[in-house]
């Protein structure tokens, strides 16, 4: 037997990450969220043993060479080795509790090299977060083409059936690193595929538009939406005098703005947002034909997004909802999906469609003049192993291309192509970023560059110029042959040097008002609530008055109805208000979809436990989601775990809700103790259960109860309204599922607008 230490600790992290499958295995309904992958004892263990191996959802970088060369070595390789604590060079420590010192009562030593290393490495630890899109979260997965690509593109992973890792990272736009998952913001959507012929970086967003039509302005932008430079508040949001000043006076931001304002701008989560590419890009087929093209991806479960009571209250109460969502999802086997499409434009010389300028990253092609064609598939189905190794240290740029994809004129993805890489140099400490573990491309690395920060290659050859005769010619330059990248030889016209743009970027209204007019009624009736909200919270009437001004240019109800909420007067329109064919497939209203992963919250009687209960709980597992028992105590309730009690639930973690019982008031139902029990109720019944149904009910939720829970419902006055479903036995969990595919009980919200 191989007897090398490397082999003894492969063998030993291989052992134990199967152990850890196998109980995995055997577990069929897990309620996702463990912490770790071994299970805690009270006492402290004082057995040395070897690392633990990462839980089962758990992926890592693959272990590649920096030049993108197999290791062959497992994962878990590259975390920490062996039982016993050492130095960051290997030495085993006796230690780490007590810095040396001159005596018990002395001062520290200055030879104490492990407290100084300790400290030294600590002190270091953080590292500038993104200047934009600095919140995130990030999983594992794979990506599947289609073939159905292969006539426009000589892309080899777009291919049928070719299989290609990917790695995703969501992200907010305008937060901190510590900010809220839930606040109205755009969300990045941004994919490294590691394909064979090179990476590619799709680097989205949800929306399909952008605020500005020209790079030059993206600081200028970005300093409007952040916080205000002199109090640095607010943190995450839009609804500030900065932002609408820029948005109102740039008026081509007044597209991007309204997705913002729509529903979009507030998921439900990750899996539930649409992707798009937003700038036109031009693949190259393997005959040197080209087409112009714009990316989609399609999530498997619709678009769906949060209430703005909802995703205000997460905000406090799980700040961390959607990197939740995604992580108990993939933990919980529901694997968020998204088919990866495209339109397909001619290669003109006009670039546009339909009247459509392509190079403008303001405007949509409505999916009713070009259907998105669908070309792969991408399944997530492991999270990251190391948080900060792989979703902070990640690096995406728009010129990670592989031969069949190149770019376009677009003056806002030209400045993107300068910027991705520029902003590592100093976010990941130098040029070498590409050699990170998660950065590492799959396709074999020969390229010139050489030494600087952090080289973990070693280059061999003493030749690293072209032509050489040295190094006997090598590396080569490859042709069509070789399948070598092909800038495509786009003729440009003759024109002068010039800050400007083309004429056809000039109409910033006509768009806004298609998105306006696609939407349902309740849509529109969120759209106003949403501006009136973000201008009511700004402070200078002149902005206020400025956006209406837009707003009337965009539609006459939608300004009426702010003006109205904001005490201002209704301006007329400056621009005569086009006519549009509305694009339905923008509203999200009215289509049914898989419930993978959706939270059901189940309100259980400890005192009259219905003997329904465990099927209705195995009943949610099985139909793919997670159900959560809410009781008045923790511990467990008839065998089953509890996940959550009347303190520690609140009803914006829960898709739908099930009463099956009616809960007497619990000892710490008290507002002293938990202010939610402060709500009004009824003497018999925990008011903790009663707000929540209400809030439920408010938030257009599908409620269900059977046994007891029905006279919650009556006492909550909710009792045979829309959406509300009542049965005699755990049966009522398949209505409730039902009513969950359409999202919501979307006639629980009254409207005003047609
Ligand atoms: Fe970005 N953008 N961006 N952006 N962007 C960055 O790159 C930039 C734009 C997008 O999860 C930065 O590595 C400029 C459009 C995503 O790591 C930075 C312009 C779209 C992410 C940068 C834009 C995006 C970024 C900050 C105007 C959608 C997060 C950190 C020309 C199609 C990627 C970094 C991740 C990140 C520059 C506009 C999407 C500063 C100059 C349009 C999803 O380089």
């Amino acid at each position: 037997m191989d007897s090398k230490p490397g082999r003894v600790v492969k063998d030993a992290v291989e052992a134990a990450a199967h152990k850890v499958a196998e109980i995995a295995d055997s577990l069929t309904d897990r309620v996702p969220g463990s912490p770790g992958s071994g299970t805690p004892t009270v006492e402290e263990p004082t057995t040395p043993i070897e690392p633990l191996p990462p839980k089962r959802e758990q992926g890592t970088p693959d272990t590649r060479t920096p030049t993108g060369a197999e290791t062959g070595l497992p994962a878990p390789a590259k975390s920490q080795q062996g039982a016993y604590l050492t130095t960051a060079q290997g030495a085993r420590l006796r230690d780490t509790d007590h810095s040396l010192k001159a005596g018990p009562r002395g001062p520290i030593l200055m030879q104490d090299h492990h407290f100084r290393e300790k400290i030294m490495h600590f002190d270091h630890e953080r590292i500038p977060e993104r200047v934009v899109h600095a919140r995130g979260a990030g999983a594992h997965g794979t990506f599947t083409g289609y073939g159905t690509a292969d006539g426009v593109t000589r892309a080899g992973f777009l291919a049928k059936g070719k299989e290609t890792q990917v790695f995703v990272r969501f992200s907010t736009v305008l937060g901190s690193r510590g900010s809220a998952d839930t606040v109205r913001d755009t969300r990045g959507f941004a994919t490294k595929f590691y394909t064979d012929e090179g990476t590619f970086d799709l680097v989205a967003n949800n929306m399909p538009v952008f605020f500005i039509q020209d790079a030059i302005k993206f600081p200028d932008v970005i300093h409007a939406a952040k916080w205000h430079p002199d109090r640095e508040i607010p943190q995450a949001q839009s609804a500030h005098d900065t932002f609408w000043d820029f948005v109102s006076l740039h008026t081509e931001a007044q597209h991007h703005t309204i997705w913002n304002m729509s529903d979009r701008g507030i998921p439900r989560s990750y899996r539930h947002m649409e992707g798009f590419g937003v700038h036109t890009f031009r693949l190259v087929n393997a005959a040197g034909e080209t087409v112009l093209v714009k990316f989609h991806w399609k999530p498997k479960l619709g678009v769906h997004s949060l209430t703005w009571e909802e995703a205000q209250m997460l905000g406090g109460i799980d700040p961390d909802f959607h990197r939740r969502d995604l992580y108990d999802a993939i933990e919980a086997g529901a694997y968020p999906e998204w088919e990866l499409g495209i339109q397909i434009f001619p290669d003109t010389p006009e670039e546009t469609f339909a009247g459509i300028d392509l190079l403008d990253p303001t405007k949509i092609v409505p999916e009713e003049l070009a259907p998105v064609q669908a070309i792969g598939k991408l399944v997530l189905d492991r999270t990251p192993t190391n948080f900060f190794a792989e979703v902070e240290q990640v690096a995406f740029h728009l010129g990670h291309l592989p031969p069949g994809i190149d770019v376009t004129n677009d003056p806002l993805l030209q400045g993107r192509l300068f910027s991705y890489l520029d902003t590592q140099l100093t976010r990941l400490a130098g040029p070498n970023f590409g050699q990170i573990p998660i950065n590492r491309p799959h396709a074999p690395v020969n390229d010139m560059l050489r030494d600087g920060f952090h080289q973990q290659a070693v280059h061999a050859g003493v030749a690293p110029y072209r032509p050489n005769s040295l190094d006997g010619g090598n590396p080569s330059e490859a042709g069509d042959a070789e399948n070598a990248f092909l800038d495509v030889p786009v003729m440009v016209a003759e024109a002068p040097k010039i800050r400007a743009n083309p004429v056809s970027f000039d109409d910033h209204y006509s768009q806004v008002r298609l998105f306006w007019e696609s939407m349902s009624p309740v849509e529109k009736e969120h759209i106003i609530r949403a501006y009136t909200f973000e201008l009511g919270k700004c402070y200078e009437q002149a902005i206020k008055e400025r956006q209406l001004q837009c707003l009337a240019n965009i539609d006459p109800v939608l300004c009426e109805q702010v003006a109205t909420g904001l005490g201002l007067p209704v301006p007329q329109p400056t621009v005569p208000l086009p006519e549009v064919t509305p694009s339905p497939v923008l509203s999200q209203v009215g289509r049914q979809w898989p419930g993978d992963g959706r939270m059901v919250g189940i309100v259980v009687d400890p005192d009259h436990l219905d003997s329904d209960l465990a099927e209705v709980r195995q009943a949610v597992f099985a139909a793919g989601m997670v159900p959560l028992l809410i009781a008045p105590h923790g511990g467990t309730v008839g065998g089953m775990p509890v996940q959550r009690t009347f303190a520690t639930a609140r009803s914006v973690e829960f898709d739908a809700l099930i009463v099956a019982g009616a809960p007497v008031p619990a000892p710490d139902a008290l507002p002293g103790r938990d202010e939610k029990a402060g709500a009004p109720g009824t003497a018999a019944i925990d008011p903790r259960v009663i707000l929540m149904v209400q809030e439920c009910w408010r938030h257009a939720k599908a409620i269900g109860a059977w046994g007891g829970g029905a006279a919650v419902l009556e006492a909550a006055g909710v009792a045979g309204t829309p959406g509300v479903v009542a049965a005699e036995d755990g049966t009522v969990f398949q209505s409730v599922q039902q009513l969950m595919a359409s999202h919501r009980v979307w006639e629980r919200f009254p409207v005003t607008v047609a």
